[in-house]
């Protein structure tokens, strides 16, 4: 499984899913859900523009889970967690959190490294970019894009 807070899947999150959709006959691409934090988009949202970027995907469902990512993996029979890594950052984050996930309940992640043409994306900076007027449009799926402009013209 590709597990993020996806608050917009961006083109990097799209590079990751389609390597790993490549690697596996199954994969499950899944949204965190976190109650206490308020993003740009619902869960929702989210989700059915996760569908849409991953619409040429066969093998790839879109879903979401709360609480711990292991309890998810255990409860669905998913073996390997897929993260893409950027840079040193990501990487100490991540490592910190595979061994733990590891610990918890055995499940291996799998690192692969971004492409470079999408190492800089982040949604963060996607979300700062498009707040300001900015132009995303090589940097997020068609749907996306559509959408930030939607809401911009409803806040303008
Ligand atoms: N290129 C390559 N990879 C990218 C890019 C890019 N441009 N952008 C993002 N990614 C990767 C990230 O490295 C990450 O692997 C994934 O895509 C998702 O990214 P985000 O930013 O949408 O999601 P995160 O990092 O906020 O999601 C973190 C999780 C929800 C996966 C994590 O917090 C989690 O597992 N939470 C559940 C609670 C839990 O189990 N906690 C205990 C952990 S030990």
């Amino acid at each position: 499984m590709c597990p993020g807070s996806f608050d917009p899947v961006t083109n990097g999150h799209v590079d990751v899913i389609a390597r790993a959709a490549a690697l596996y006959d199954e994969l499950v691409v899944a949204v965190l859900v976190n109650p206490g934090k308020a993003g740009l988009l619902t869960v929702e949202e989210r989700m059915e523009l996760l569908r849409e970027a991953c619409a040429d995907l066969p093998n790839v469902r879109v879903d979401s889970f709360h609480g711990l990512l292991v309890d998810y993996c255990r409860e669905h029979d998913v073996p390997v967690i897929v993260k893409g890594l950027r840079a040193v950052g990501d990487f100490e984050y991540e490592l910190q959190m595979a061994q733990m996930n590891r610990e918890l309940a055995g499940i291996e992640t799998l690192f692969v490294p971004t492409a470079p043409q999408v190492g800089h994306l982040s949604s963060s900076l996607v979300k700062q970019i498009a707040t300001f007027g900015g132009d995303v449009s090589s940097l997020v799926p068609k749907g996306v894009l559509d959408r930030l402009l939607a809401m911009r013209e409803q806040g303008s």
